[in-house]
């Protein structure tokens, strides 16, 4: 089963809608299988985003996703990865879908709420960023028997 990883950006803390994106994702029928809320440091901002290394928006990028605390979270299910991409919306939220979290609660590109991996290959090495393999758990859930 797909596993992906889900940054609620510094933007939703502060705008108290953590519970909202983790809600939507949860009943869209994803399992949280690991959890934590931390400030990402300049040097961790930058390995995640190092894609987009020497883009124009990247200092911006760098500096707002360290502004204030994530809550980063691995989901799995069958998948995920585009799941969790249809269920953001498009990365601008001025041009996202209605229905989408980025089309629901954002406007601004700088400032769209969350983060979710790409592609399968990129999903890996996102969440060896965030976490250990003994923070990431295993469990059933009676809902998907
Ligand atoms: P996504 O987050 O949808 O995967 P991305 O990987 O292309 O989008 O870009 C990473 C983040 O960088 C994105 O969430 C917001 C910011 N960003 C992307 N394009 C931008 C642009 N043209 N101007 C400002 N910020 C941008
Ligand atoms: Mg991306």
């Amino acid at each position: 089963m797909e596993k992906s990883l889900v940054l609620i950006k510094p933007d939703a803390v502060q705008r108290g809608l953590a519970g909202e994106i983790i809600s939507r994702l949860e009943k869209k029928g994803l399992k949280i299988v690991a959890m934590k809320m931390l400030r990402m440091d300049g040097a961790l901002a930058q390995r995640h985003y190092a894609v987009h290394t020497g883009k124009a928006f990247f200092n911006d990028l760098v500096d707002f996703i360290t502004s204030g605390p994530v809550i980063a979270i691995v989901f799995q299910g069958k998948n995920a990865v585009e799941v969790i991409r249809q269920v953001m919306g498009a990365t601008d939220p001025a041009k996202a879908s209605s229905g989408t979290i980025r089309g629901d609660f954002g406007i601004d590109i700088g400032h769209n709420l969350v983060h979710g991996s790409d592609s399968l290959d990129n999903a890996s090495g996102e969440i060896d960023l965030f976490f250990s393999a003994e923070e990431i758990l295993s469990y059933d859930r009676d809902l998907d028997t």
